[in-house]
């Protein structure tokens, strides 16, 4: 029997390792997913066991009894344990029946089996030296030692040693309870006699193993204990009490390695200690048990002959490597998909990064999945009512008068003011009646009072410098036409008086009124650096660097910069505030 289960399991290994060679058994030949187990192996073999009594570990040495003839009880060979000669590793040798553990004589004795991980049992085999034991008990544990179950109980009096009825049929709310059988207690063959325990068999939902989790829980197990509680009486079997003791050729375990139908293969981890799950569908964990990052657009189940059931990857249009999983999003999806993207990249949002953030466009010119998806709005900031615009048309929301995608033109009949909250006026019905473009400047009569009067040389002192809102100095690097404003880029060099809204140095925009230019109330030109004094009520947008006609930006002086300094410092000691 031991003999046949061996052949079938190393049979079936061939027809396994013949599979595996052409392809991976989790997939076909489409690459779709298919319920796959690792192969079926002897899992004890080279292993150690933990012996509770070993022949030979004492003082004075035992004397075993064991017969040759398996029939005769006359063939009996008696010998004194030798040193080291019957120790626990003669269970899982590759010496097989030739090599045999003995227990010490006249006492019960138990075998412990650590499988170094949890493992699906389907069979545990036992083949004797000695005459089989009259009561034999099998337990499992599942959580490495800490508690132990019963697994199987064998022996002619199942009652009286283990409290159970013998076991005839195994009905369906029982089938995850050990059960006790009277067979294989018989104490002939005298020698090589055989207990074999497969957990399956007899259950009634074994046929079903795929879908019963009361099986898949049944058999599995993270170490073994083989305990014999009695040996048959040694008068029947022409033995003193003194020279009975239990003696095992071998321990055989088969069973495989608990992957849930995600892996086909189970091979040594890395430092070549426990055997590891070889994880495939986008599963994860010691026993394919969760899903990869990334691949929770569904929750991760078992897999079965019918369904893969492969765990799927989440749906972010290439904006993200993070997701999790909703419940309540999946169901309302009808179980279809149920991940949301975490850190959508490239300005999009949304569950899947489908759409842009707030003031951001689409660029339809590109898909969803191109890193350039999404667009700044690019909203004027005096014309535009926020920085945000249509999703898909890129329409900015304009305030009263003002027109254009980006909110930075008057419309028709409306010409420019200097109202920041209504940046463009409707034109009087008179003025309409002219010939003069609305868009254009005329700095003949436009400009005529438009400036402030001049201001003749300005007296730098403490006095006037505590009266500003800001003093700073700035290089002018690039200047750009934006509607009917000049988007300067300057570079704030130093920053003498700060404002409410602070100003950072570096390069930023600097916006400057068309028709202050124009009309020359500010002299500007790219490439210089300017002394630049503004006031906050004067801006209309305090968040922004505005110059327009009440600012003044002078051609800087480097004789300036000490004077300067010192005003900062005495400002900082509180000398602004009595003035
Ligand atoms: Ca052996």
């Amino acid at each position: 029997m031991l003999q046949f289960l061996w052949s079938f399991a190393v049979f079936l290994l061939f027809l396994l390792g013949l599979a595996s060679d052409l392809h991976d058994p989790c997939y076909d030949g489409d690459q779709n997913p298919l319920y796959c187990l690792p192969e079926l192996s002897e899992l004890a073999s080279g292993r150690l066991v933990e012996a509770s009594s070993t022949c030979g570990s004492s003082h004075p040495p035992g004397r075993i009894c064991a017969f040759r003839d398996s029939s005769d009880p006359a063939s009996k060979v008696c010998q004194r344990c030798q040193g080291n000669t019957h120790l626990p590793e003669y269970l899982t040798d590759a010496d097989g029946g030739t090599t045999c553990w003995w227990s010490q004589p006249a006492t019960n004795a138990t075998l412990t089996l650590a499988l170094g991980r949890r493992v699906e049992v389907l069979y545990v085999a036992l083949r004797f030296c000695s005459p089989r034991p009259e009561s034999l008990a099998i337990y499992k544990s599942m959580d490495y030692g800490r508690n132990w179950v019963p697994f199987q109980f064998f022996s002619t009096q199942c009652r009286r040693r283990y409290h159970l009825p013998p076991t005839n049929t195994i009905m369906k709310a029982m089938e995850h309870e050990a059960a006790c059988i009277e067979a294989q207690t018989a104490p002939k063959p005298l020698t090589g006699g055989l207990v074999a325990f497969m957990p399956l068999a007899g259950r009634p939902s074994a046929r079903m193993f795929e879908y019963s989790p009361v099986l898949q829980d049944w058999v599995t197990a993270t170490d073994l204990r083989v305990s014999f509680d009695r040996m048959h009486p040694t008068r029947t079997l022409g033995l003193r009490r003194k020279e009975a003791s239990y003696g095992v050729a071998e321990l055989q375990v088969g069973g495989r390695c608990k992957c849930n139908g995600h892996a086909s293969r189970c091979t040594a981890g890395k430092d070549g200690g426990v055997p590891q799950c070889d994880c495939q569908h986008n599963t994860a964990g010691p026993e394919c048990d969760t899903c990869k990052a990334f691949y929770w657009d569904r929750p991760w189940q078992r897999a079965t002959p019918k369904d893969a059931h492969e765990c799927v990857a989440c749906d972010c249009h290439l904006h993200s490597h993070r997701c999790r999983f909703s419940m309540e999003l999946f169901e309302l999806s009808g179980r279809q998909s149920g991940g949301i993207c975490l850190n959508c990249r490239h300005h999009t949002a949304g569950r899947h990064c489908q759409y842009c953030r707030p003031g951001f466009k689409r660029d339809l010119s590109r898909p969803m999945t191109s890193s350039k998806a999404c667009k700044a709005c690019q909203c004027h900031p005096i014309g535009a009512v926020g920085a945000i615009c249509n999703q898909t048309t890129g329409q900015c929301q304009c305030k009263n008068g003002v027109t254009s995608l980006t909110c930075n033109r008057c419309m028709q009949g409306f010409q420019q003011s200097r109202s920041a909250h209504a940046p463009c006026m409707r034109i009087p019905e008179v003025m309409t009646t002219t010939a003069l473009p609305p868009q254009e400047w005329n700095a003949g009569t436009e400009c005529q009072n438009h400036c402030q009067p001049p201001r003749g040389r300005v007296h730098m002192n403490l006095k006037n410098y505590c009266k500003k809102d800001y003093v700073l100095r700035a290089q002018l690097l690039a200047m750009e036409k934006s509607g009917t404003w000049w988007q300067f880029t300057a570079s704030v060099l130093t920053v003498y008086r700060q404002r409410r809204v602070p100003i950072r140095r570096g390069e930023q925009p600097l916006w400057v009124p068309e028709q202050d230019l124009a009309c020359r109330c500010l002299h500007l030109q790219v490439g210089k650096a300017y002394l630049v004094i503004g006031n906050d009520e004067e801006s209309p947008d305090p968040a922004r660097l505005i110059l327009d006609k009440n600012s003044l930006a002078l051609p800087w002086r480097d004789a300036w910069a000490y004077k300067l300094r010192s005003f900062q410092q005495q400002s900082r000691r509180g000398k602004c505030r009595g003035n």
